[in-house]
């Protein structure tokens, strides 16, 4: 038999009559499959304190004050003058005892405590404090892992951040879990106060834009992407991002970050539509969306066909473009359901669009997680949602004719839940070895 005529697959095999022993199958295989976390605000255990962890960080959640402050009207003020065992008793009462708690991240705080082996039906945070006194930070670590079936999660690395630089300037020594992405928001969202701080570290940039300054912020890019071993730069925009434009912004895309990232062959992530400090009195929580304009990621895809991009957009309403933009561009890469984005009836119009438009070349989800247990709610949550919408894809392709084999459907698990990430990462624009 030639090679075309051959199936591919082997192990078990789904047909138009085995619809329900696939979904099953579909089911328990995405739950087995180890994921790569593309985008999270973990840290390695080295960061010390950055990585943050326990019952009191994951009810302290930014996206858990938003919802406790809306419900309970207490002042601004007030909740900020509490400790942070304060602002985590007061948003369980609110949140957990006095409301019921189906908000997507108060669901996620059950589900952590949960699969801890927690006691939900006592409701009695002392207890859960109690638990994580107990555990040895390691081996907490380790546990978590396993019980998100987490492989490997990517940071995002600040170099402009004065508790994170001082960590990669002593090189502390790494854990192959955790990935670094040099993450470059002031440069790119405010250049005056980024060029006086390149400044301060040594580089001889001014505030014109000049060749120099290009010259020395590539440098300080190519530095930090080495020494971090960065797999891709990151930054967020406003819904209004621009490309080109007549902005700093343009400049510094065209001229350091398009070129740095073509040498280092390592992606630009862009993740649009954030409005920052809608509510500035909400800190971190006080963040909104707005819709952006696709024909900025065209145009860098177009402009820069050498470079990889990889972008995920904050509003429902981008979603459809940006899948069809994708069609069109091999240097495109889609990720994740971003932020307000992460919620069960998003993800999944989400996924079915993808996997509609775009077959299996995404990263489905990324967990966005900044405290360590997130990863288990996040990827328990989201893996179902993709193994039901992929059981749903495979279930028309039954009814079409084809049929599937139980190694077909790890494969695209694989991909879907880290393969595709890490062969953008790797393989070149346009596509692998090219
Ligand atoms: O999802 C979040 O926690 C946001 O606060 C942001 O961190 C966002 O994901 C970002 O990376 O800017
Ligand atoms: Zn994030």
């Amino acid at each position: 038999m030639t090679q075309t005529a051959a199936h591919a697959g082997a192990g078990q095999a789904y047909a138009e009559g085995g619809v329900e022993a696939m979904r099953e199958a579909v089911a328990r295989i995405v739950n087995e499959t180890p994921v790569t976390d593309l985008h999270t605000h973990l840290y390695a255990p080295a960061f010390g304190d950055l990585l943050l962890w326990g019952v009191d960080e994951v009810l302290i959640y930014h996206y858990l004050i938003a919802e406790a402050m809306r419900a309970s009207g207490l002042p601004y003020g007030d909740f900020w003058a509490m400790s942070k065992e304060e602002q985590a008793a007061f948003i369980w009462r609110t949140l957990f005892i006095e409301r019921t708690p189906y908000s997507e991240a108060c669901r996620g705080v059950v589900t952590v405590l949960k699969r801890l082996g927690l006691n939900i039906e006592a409701r009695d945070l002392e207890s859960y404090r109690a638990y994580f006194r107990e555990q040895d930070l390691g081996k907490h670590i380790d546990a978590v892992f396993k019980a998100a079936n987490l492989e490997s999660a990517v940071m995002t690395n600040d170099p402009f951040d004065s508790n994170e630089r001082p960590v990669w300037e002593r090189e502390a020594a790494g854990d192959p879990r955790f990935h670094a992405a040099l993450r470059i928001d002031p440069l790119l969202n405010d250049w005056t106060n980024a060029c006086g701080m390149l400044q301060d570290w040594g580089y001889d940039t001014a505030a014109d834009l000049g060749p120099k300054t290009l010259a020395e912020t590539r440098r300080f890019l190519s530095g930090w992407l080495e020494r971090m071993n960065a797999l891709y730069m990151a930054v967020s925009l406003p819904p209004d991002f621009a490309f080109p434009d007549e902005s700093a912004r343009t400049i510094l895309i065209r001229e350091c970050i398009a070129p740095v990232a073509e040498e280092h062959n390592v992606p630009f992530a862009l993740m649009i539509g954030v409005k920052r400090a809608v509510n500035p009195a909400l800190k971190l929580a006080g963040d909104g969306v707005g819709v952006a304009d696709i024909q900025a990621v065209e145009n860098l895809c177009a402009k820069f066909p050498a470079t990889k991009f990889m972008v995920t957009m904050l509003a429902r309403e981008n979603q459809h473009g940006l899948c069809v933009t994708a069609r069109k561009f091999p240097n495109l890469f889609l990720f994740g359901c971003w932020w307000f984005l992460n919620n069960p009836s998003l993800i999944e119009e989400m996924t079915r669009m993808r996997f509609e438009l775009l077959g299996p070349s995404v990263a489905p989800q990324h967990s966005d997680a900044r405290v360590l247990e997130q990863v288990i709610y996040k990827w328990d949550h989201s893996r179902a949602i993709i193994a039901k919408v992929l059981a749903d894809k495979y279930a028309d392709l039954l009814h079409a004719g084809w049929t599937l084999y139980e190694d077909e459907i790890r494969r695209d698990a694989r991909m879907l839940l880290g393969g595709n990430f890490w062969d953008f990462v790797k393989g070149r624009a346009g596509g692998a070895g090219s």
